[in-house]
């Protein structure tokens, strides 16, 4: 896939948004996949649930873990990008937003290799991207990012902006950079439940691999 021609130029280095990187039937199934994921494998937190697959990240390193068949296609479709350098995703965070929650603005900071990548499932959402940790303080830029596709951050991106989700249940999409035949349809959106699957590199990771039961 010829990465160029996604590039979002009105952004700085470095944002590639790739519309519809999976079909709307990969999304159905994976959202019949998520929806049986049994209750205890998430970890709930105040605005939104989340999985850590592959293992969890730790400033000691990642004790690596199998990831579930249902997403290394994902996984792999990714890699085949050549967007890690010389090393490939082994890192999938899985996110739950239903509407009304969000994420607070934050580096993605130094347990990665610094470049993100997000395939969106079920709903759109707005990411936001700050340069203070401080809400209050003007936005720099929105993104519309629409279910079943992939957005990459990274480079200034990674570094010098925070990104953040508001929590709010609707969005007014007038005003967001990436402008396509569905977001000039209407201007006010509502959320539904979203979820995100955050595909990363941990480059501190140890060889061996935790099998986890079914
Ligand atoms: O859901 C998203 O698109 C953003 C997720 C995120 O920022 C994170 O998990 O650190």
């Amino acid at each position: 896939m010829e990465l160029d021609k996604f590039r979002v130029e009105s952004m700085p280095p470095s944002c590639y948004y790739i519309p519809e990187f999976i079909t709307e039937s990969e999304e159905k199934l994976l959202l019949h996949n998520i929806e049986r994921t049994s209750v205890v494998r998430w970890t709930k937190l105040k605005n939104r649930r989340l999985i850590n697959y592959g293992g969890i990240p730790t400033q000691k390193g990642m004790i690596a873990e199998d990831i579930p068949s249902y997403l290394q296609s994902y996984l792999d479709k990714v890699n085949s990008l050549k967007i890690f350098g010389d090393v490939e995703a082994n890192h999938i965070l899985l996110n739950e937003y239903t509407a009304g929650q969000g994420i607070m603005p934050h580096f993605d900071g130094p347990l990665f290799y610094p470049t993100i990548t997000t395939v969106s499932i079920g709903s759109h959402t707005i990411l936001e991207f700050y340069q203070s940790q401080d809400m209050t303080r003007d936005v720099c830029f929105k993104v519309l990012v629409e279910p079943r596709s992939l957005l990459i951050l990274k480079d200034e991106l990674y570094s010098c902006y925070m990104h953040a989700i508001s929590e709010v249940d609707e969005d007014d999409i007038s005003d967001v950079l990436i402008k396509n035949k569905r977001s000039s349809e209407q201007e006010i959106c509502k959320r539904g439940t979203r979820y995100s699957l955050t595909i990363r590199n941990v480059p501190k990771t140890t060889k061996f691999k935790l099998k986890l039961g079914k």
